[in-house]
């Protein structure tokens, strides 16, 4: 019989190597207790009714809630219990969530079901989360930190049975989940080198939406990689992680109908382009948006603040932020 070193002993002794205390331990024990728990209850949701829209009835009867502020609840009980989270802002909260204000020590921002597209049908969304620390030695800096700032970050595909995490300049690593519901066996993630297995991800639809020069871009390199979209960031970032190649969101500009243009871009920064980011950086990647910025560099002014994202392999990004800026 083979057994594997779990999640929270690979962390325990990540700290004990890096002199950290062990706060964040019970952090991530929530999170996981959480993830688990949004995890068991996507995979009963379709037989038990609870995976349709908000406002109908399942087949116990109950008023149905939707699948998103369910896993946001789940999130929220956990962070609370540890004592440890300042803040949290989360996709399903217009409202920052404050937790521990005096005691607290981390800042935490997720988007606990992420891929709402895909939900009905029971397929593969994310639940994906970033971490910054209270200063602890200068002037307070509060919530609204760059995704450079952030000491860890990492991604649930649900339900899947995988968690990926980055620590900040200590890599990104992917843990399976066993058959006794511990995610095991690190396995450090480095994006491949060579172009023979990446991948072009992004919703085709819009491609002519983008702006000119980004629509030239996709034509001369469209046809060099295979090209993949579930429509869920967690799974398409998942698949880049591994095989190379590049997921992107660009600002839409050029719509048909121009209500529906989206300068700013579609995804999120804090919760989404960031926490996306800093595990590309850490697997030897990097992060661009619509100017051709360094996602990572990005201070946000607002929490729910949108970007355009282009991320994966060092490579392409150089190459699309040449005609980017
Ligand atoms: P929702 O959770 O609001 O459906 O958004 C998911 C998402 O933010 C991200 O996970 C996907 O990569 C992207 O949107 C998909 O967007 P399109 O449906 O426009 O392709």
């Amino acid at each position: 019989m083979e057994l594997e070193q779990t999640f929270m002993n690979f962390l325990l002794h990540h700290q004990e190597r890096h002199n950290r205390t062990y706060h964040f331990l019970i952090l991530m024990d929530a999170i996981i207790s959480a993830a688990k728990h949004i995890e068991h209850y996507y995979i009963t949701g379709a037989l038990k009714g609870n995976l349709g829209l908000a406002g109908k009835v399942n087949v116990q009867g109950e008023d149905v809630m939707h699948m998103d502020d369910i896993a946001h609840e789940i999130v929220i009980h956990y962070l609370r219990t540890t004592g440890r989270v300042i803040r949290a802002v989360s996709e399903e909260s217009k409202e920052i969530i404050s937790l521990n204000e005096n005691e607290g020590r981390y800042f935490m921002y997720f988007d606990p079901l992420d891929g709402s597209s895909n939900v009905s049908h029971g397929l593969p969304v994310g639940f994906l989360f970033g971490i910054a620390k209270r200063n602890l030695d200068g002037p307070e800096d509060f919530h609204l930190r760059a995704g450079k700032d952030y000491i860890a970050a990492g991604m649930f595909v649900i339900p899947t049975g995988t968690l990926t995490i980055a620590f900040r300049e200590a890599g990104t690593w992917r843990f399976h989940m066993d058959e006794t519901m511990n995610y095991v066996k690190p396995v450090r993630i480095t994006l491949p080198d060579t172009p023979v297995t990446w991948e072009l991800s992004f919703n085709a639809t819009n491609r002519y939406t983008y702006r000119k020069t980004v629509q030239d871009w996709v034509d001369r390199n469209e046809r060099k990689y295979s090209f993949r979209y579930l429509g869920a960031l967690a799974g398409d970032f998942h698949r880049i992680l591994t095989n190379g190649g590049m997921f992107m969101y660009p600002a839409i500009v050029n719509h048909t109908d121009p209500a529906k243009n989206r300068p700013e871009g579609k995804l999120r920064l804090m919760y989404e382009a960031s926490v996306v980011a800093f595990m590309c950086r850490e697997a030897g990647g990097d992060a661009v948006d619509e100017h051709g910025t360094a996602i990572l560099e990005i201070e946000p002014k607002d929490h729910h603040q949108r970007t355009a994202l282009y991320v994966g392999s060092k490579a392409l990004v150089d190459d699309i932020a040449g005609v980017l800026r």
